[in-house]
């Protein structure tokens, strides 16, 4: 009996020892039946000690059916599956159709409820690897040893979309990553995008009906391009540096392999003594953080609604694992007592420069589901899955959110064992007393479903210093002594909402401010009330005058008086500019895995030039396609066939990250053809790779391309004989991305 040590006796503080157990001398004791050794072929052999169905690899759940007959879910074979039973050949369906019904009926129920909020999200399987010992920091399984993988389920998503909603719309991007490790699962559930909306879980429910279509008439589809969120926005000052962000081209991503990832609270750490640090989680991806044109994302939408999701699925399947470090920020409470922020405001960041980033692992995904339903759909995160080693913080958006993800899936997925659902189910043992409820897989042994239980030695005993402890933080310790201890309020950091957003526009380029802008003039422009559009303005002057000056002008409006702020911005900001914010800061390790390329062919197009640049494209892991007016070959001036892979029509420009026109008699005539000359053009808009050899100028000039832009480092001009020689130079200039260099305001074609 441990009673003794549930109670603080004399001031001494309680450690919660091992449960006390006893080896039963006769394991029948412990059974429910005695007549458990009976087997068959359904019952089996008598569970072993400790055994646990859910536990293992996903393997023994995968069903393959190659060689099988149909039956129905009760295994019964269906002789007939074209035809329902009826009363006659021109008679009656029968309701004795027990196969018809049982069919009908789970095809009725095939839905679930979608997620109230990132409700579009695709998945894919990975590892995560500790590349750095930080054992002295934390004692979480996944950090135990440099070399160390861990088994994750990652699942990215847009907030705002229904799930048939388009991927490439301005949004949020969720990045939730689960990791399978042996003392438990771990779900971080973050974003793209550092900070959120709002300080406190109170007002996520409006934030969230704010921005989703609009109750009356359901509209707009997954975009915030409209009144209610724009009204809510320009009455909550603490949104501020979020929008910021929003309005960046954070929101149109790539690819999510080209998004960072955050867990946005401050987390936690805690080390084998029980001592906690404060630690920030980033996810970098390895490829760089690459972002779509607005003008693109929207085209886009509509060409492929599934870009991001094909992008992912295939990336996998070519084998260009999507890759992403996990890297660390850490500060004592000390230190985050002396910032002019609270770490516990998610509308805050911890700029770099006050706590460097260190890598510590790296995330690989290396594998897609084999059914989207069964595993990105009942994939259920929860932000209170943590594990020894890992703690939350007094952030109320998080403490929010830990009453709320395991309330959601309750719902979602149909009652409280959702946690045996293949996909959710640990790698590690589960052993409660927990019983009974909707669907339950594990069929427990025993009479015992308490505890303490003596009938069944005591078991499963309570694990004691080897489970999970919360840091023992004294709450009330920095309270002053006139506050009351239990109050409905924010603390007065949290009440500057300004000087992070300016810190966020003072370290944008030229070209990510003018995105931004252009994004404010666009979500205003949707916007019908003139009063909304004034009240933004009104914020954004808190942030940049030359910001506010020119979305009001856009917005054909004069300057509206700057809305009175709770608190002034701070003075002198630890950080005014931080380089590390921009997009542009990191452009990546130079390799364009997966990156889509059109190699626009036409009659007589040289055979020679076209295959060498098709092979060092595909020998630097991008995808080359050959792209024509129609579907067939076209001839090659050696008197070969090429086959054209994808026509214009079929796979408009948006779609592909460069083009090289190839040269060949017949590019000129493409000049005649408006979806060919469209196609270069936009590539051109987009500020695109583009290479554009002698012969192909016509169509290029059609397009309205500015060949001789000498300061394009996008714009490869060429002589036709040397297209596929300038394969290197094509390459480095899609690595690049974009050549920004080339938008102007508005786009000149
Ligand atoms: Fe979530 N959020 N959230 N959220 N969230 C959900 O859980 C919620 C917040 C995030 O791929 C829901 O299973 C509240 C911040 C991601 O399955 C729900 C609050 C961040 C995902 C929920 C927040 C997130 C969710 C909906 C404010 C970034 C998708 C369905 C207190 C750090 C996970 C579900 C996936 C999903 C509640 C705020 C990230 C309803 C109450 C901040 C990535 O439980």
């Amino acid at each position: 009996m441990n009673k003794g040590a549930e109670y603080a006796l004399r001031g001494k503080m309680p450690q919660p020892p091992q449960g006390a157990t006893a080896k039963p001398e006769n394991l029948d004791a412990t059974a429910s039946t005695i007549t458990e050794s009976n087997e068959s072929e359904k019952n089996g052999a008598k569970a072993a000690p400790g055994e646990n169905p859910n536990q293992g690899p996903l393997q023994k759940h995968r069903v393959d059916s190659l060689g099988r007959a149909l039956t129905t879910n009760q295994g019964v074979p269906v002789g007939d599956n074209q035809n329902s039973l009826r009363a006659g050949l021109r008679g009656p369906t029968l309701i004795e159709d027990f196969i018809l019904r049982e069919k009908i009926t789970h095809f009725d129920h095939e839905r679930i409820p979608e997620r109230v909020v990132h409700a579009r999200g695709s998945g894919a399987h990975g590892y995560f690897e500790c590349t750095e010992d930080i054992t002295s920091l934390t004692k979480a399984a996944p950090f135990a040893k440099v070399g160390k993988r861990t088994p994750v389920f990652v699942r990215f998503s847009t907030v705002a979309g229904e799930r048939g909603s388009a991927d490439t719309v301005r949004d949020v991007r969720g990045f939730a990553v689960k990791f399978y490790t042996e003392e438990g699962n771990w779900d971080l559930v973050g974003n793209n995008i550092p900070v959120f909306f709002i300080q406190d879980a109170m007002k996520f429910p409006d934030v969230v009906h704010a921005v989703k279509p609009e109750p009356h008439h359901q509209m707009p589809q997954a975009s915030s391009a409209h009144d209610t969120f724009w009204d809510f926005i320009s009455l909550m000052p603490e949104s501020m540096h979020m929008v910021m962000w929003q309005m960046s081209d954070r929101a149109i991503p790539r690819s999510f392999r080209t998004m960072q990832g955050f867990g946005v609270h401050t987390f936690r750490l805690v080390n084998a003594a029980g001592e906690a640090t404060l630690v920030k989680f980033h996810w970098t991806p390895v490829l760089g953080t690459h972002s779509l044109d607005w003008d693109e994302a929207v085209k886009i939408a509509g060409a492929d609604p599934d870009f991001h999701r094909r992008d992912l699925w295939e990336a996998i399947e070519g084998g260009a694992f999507p890759e992403y470090l996990l890297q660390i920020q850490t500060f004592t409470e000390a230190e985050a007592e002396r910032w002019s922020f609270d770490v516990l405001d998610a509308t805050k960041i911890v700029p770099e420069e006050l706590a460097p980033l260190r890598t510590v692992g790296r995330l690989v995904l290396n594998r897609n589901p084999d059914n989207f339903f069964a595993e990105t759909e009942q994939v259920a995160f929860c932000t209170q899955h943590i594990v020894p080693g890992i703690d939350f913080t007094n952030d109320p958006l998080l403490q929010g959110r830990n009453f709320s993800y395991l309330d959601t899936q309750l719902t979602r997925l149909g009652g409280p064992n959702f946690h045996e659902i293949p996909i959710n189910a640990p790698v590690a043992e589960v052993h409660n007393n927990q019983r009974d409820g909707f669907h339950r897989q594990a069929i427990n042994r025993g009479r015992v479903n308490y505890e303490p239980n003596s009938l069944a030695g005591g078991c499963p005993f309570q694990a004691g210093a080897r489970g999970f402890a919360s840091v023992a933080e004294r709450l009330l310790a920095q309270q002053a002594a006139t506050e009351p201890s239990k109050l409905r309020a924010k603390p007065e950091k949290f009440a500057d909402h300004t000087t992070q957003a300016r810190l966020f526009w003072a370290s944008q380029t030229p070209v990510e401010r003018q995105h931004i802008a252009r994004a404010f003039r666009f979500e205003l422009t949707r916007v019908q009330t003139q009063a909304i559009r004034e009240r933004m303005v009104r914020m954004l002057r808190n942030v940049d005058e030359g910001l506010a000056a020119q979305v009001a002008a856009d917005l054909g409006m004069p300057l509206p008086e700057p809305l009175s702020m709770v608190a002034p911005p701070v003075k002198d900001p630890e950080v005014a500019v931080s380089p590390a914010l921009s997009l542009f800061a990191r452009p990546g390790d130079g390799r364009i895995l997966g990156r889509r390329v059109a190699l626009v062919v036409a009659d007589g197009v040289s055979g020679a030039e076209a295959g060498a640049l098709y092979e060092a494209l595909l020998l630097a892991g991008a995808v080359p396609r050959y792209v024509g007016a129609r579907l067939g070959v076209v001839r090659t001036a050696e008197g070969d066939e090429l086959p054209v892979e994808v026509t214009i029509e079929a796979a408009p420009s948006v779609l592909f990250d460069a083009a090289a026109l190839l040269p060949g008699k017949g590019a000129a005539a493409l000049a005649r053809d408006g979806l060919a000359v469209e196609f270069v053009q936009l590539q051109y808009r987009h500020c695109k790779p583009l290479l554009v050899p002698a012969s192909a100028a016509p169509l290029a000039e059609a397009a309205g391309v500015k060949a001789a832009a000498g300061a394009d480092p996008g714009l490869l001009v060429l002589p036709d004989d040397a297209v596929g020689a300038a394969a290197p130079a094509f390459v480095k200039a899609i690595a690049m991305h974009r050549a920004w260099q080339r938008q102007t305001e508005p786009p000149a074609v």
